[in-house]
């Protein structure tokens, strides 16, 4: 495959090493499974692993190759392997705080065009959750497109309310409701994928991701949940991230369904995504109102005019006390962390005591 048709375009070739790439070559990196890569070019795809010398720099999970990161990889063995010396700079990259306690990273993917925000139209459509997806969306630079899946599963009335509801909370009039079990909605989205541009699967585990890859493609590449196994909860199908190509020479990554979201950085999409009350906020009488009790508040007074929205208010400062605690660093949030542990260890003693 040619690079071009891989994504590379002029922004990665004005951000080159040209000396490295004497030794080197440009590659793409589809898939991640541990620390085996697979990386794809003129040449073909190959496996490929890291040299020790990236290891040995690397600070955090953050410095290794993820899926869409373009690499300069060596050459062996009559090109059946190759190894990659260095990143090229990102255009775009989406991570998440990994599950857990401990405030850590996890690269999802890398340089990708669109994010396809996916829920499925039964328990699992959460508008506060959408928000929350088109924040860490917005935050990376990236354009989202909201899709919701299993519209067979509900009447069109419901689909009409949840529609309207969507659009006006997310201020996106593109959505596409579809079904892969009677195929509605799926030319709509064939023919929002752009040839040559990358885009990335998002959403909780179950709604049907790895499902639309499959139809998309016409075959059962992607391991899917079995029906039989719908209702099983907290189990991921797809673990791994993997890049799959389309007949119109659009590429789509899959990924595992996400429990946590997090971003340290979330301001700049926050203000995007509630942009009508950060336009407001401005006008607060204070600069660091909380926008909950001053005096001077002109978000408060917008919400007695009914400028803007309870609901979207709620959101917004729900969101706003996140990423007060993202931004919270490390050594404040293990203290956190070990005296809710050591609260709990005394709860649970008291309780036994008592019993
Ligand atoms: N009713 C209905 N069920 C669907 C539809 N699409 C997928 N499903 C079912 O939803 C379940 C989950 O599908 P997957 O594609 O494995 O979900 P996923 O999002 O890839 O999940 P993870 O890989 O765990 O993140 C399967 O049982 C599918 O058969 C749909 O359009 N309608
Ligand atoms: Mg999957
Ligand atoms: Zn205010």
């Amino acid at each position: 495959m040619k690079l071009e048709d891989l994504g590379f375009s002029a922004w990665f070739q004005e951000h080159n090493d040209s000396e490295l790439l004497k030794s080197t070559q440009t590659a793409r990196v589809i898939s991640v499974s541990r620390n085996q890569y697979m990386i794809n070019n003129e040449i073909g795809e190959i496996p490929a692993e890291v040299t020790g010398k990236l290891m040995f720099n690397a600070e955090s999970a953050l410095d290794y190759p993820t899926v869409g990161d373009w690499v300069y990889a060596e050459y062996f063995d009559d090109n059946t392997f190759a190894v990659i010396q260095k990143l090229y700079p990102r255009k775009a990259v989406l991570k998440r705080k990994t599950p857990g306690k401990k405030v850590d990273f996890q690269l999802i993917a890398a340089n990708i065009d669109v994010a396809l925000i996916m829920q499925s139209l039964d328990h699992n459509y959460n508008l506060p959750r959408l928000e929350r997806y088109l924040v860490m969306i917005n935050e990376a630079g990236i354009e989202p497109l909201v899709l919701l899946s299993k519209l067979d599963l509900i009447s069109t009335d419901e689909l009409n309310e949840k529609l309207t509801e969507v659009r006006q909370r997310t201020g996106r009039k593109k959505i596409i409701p579809f079904s892969t079990i009677n195929g509605i909605g799926l030319n709509e989205i064939k023919g929002s994928l752009e040839p040559c541009k990358t885009y990335c699967l998002l959403g909780s585990s179950g709604v049907g991701k790895s499902t639309l890859l499959n139809s998309l493609i016409g075959e059962n590449i992607l391991k899917t949940r079995s029906v039989r196994e719908s209702d099983s909860h907290g189990r991921h199908t797809t673990s791994g991230r993997q890049m799959l190509f389309l007949e119109n020479r659009s590429m789509i990554i899959d990924t595992p369904g996400m429990r946590e979201l997090g971003n340290f950085d979330i301001e700049t999409g926050l203000s995007q995504t509630f942009s009508e009350i950060d336009e407001i906020a401005r006008q607060c009488k204070f600069s660091n109102c909380t926008h909950e009790h001053e005096k001077g508040c002109a978000v408060q007074k917008a919400l007695k005019d009914e400028t803007i929205s309870r609901d979207r208010y709620r959101n917004f400062i729900k969101m706003k006390k996140e990423a007060a605690y993202y931004e919270m660093s490390y050594l404040e949030k293990r203290q956190r962390d070990k005296n809710f542990g050591k609260m709990v260890k005394n709860v649970m003693k008291n309780n036994k005591n008592k019993s």
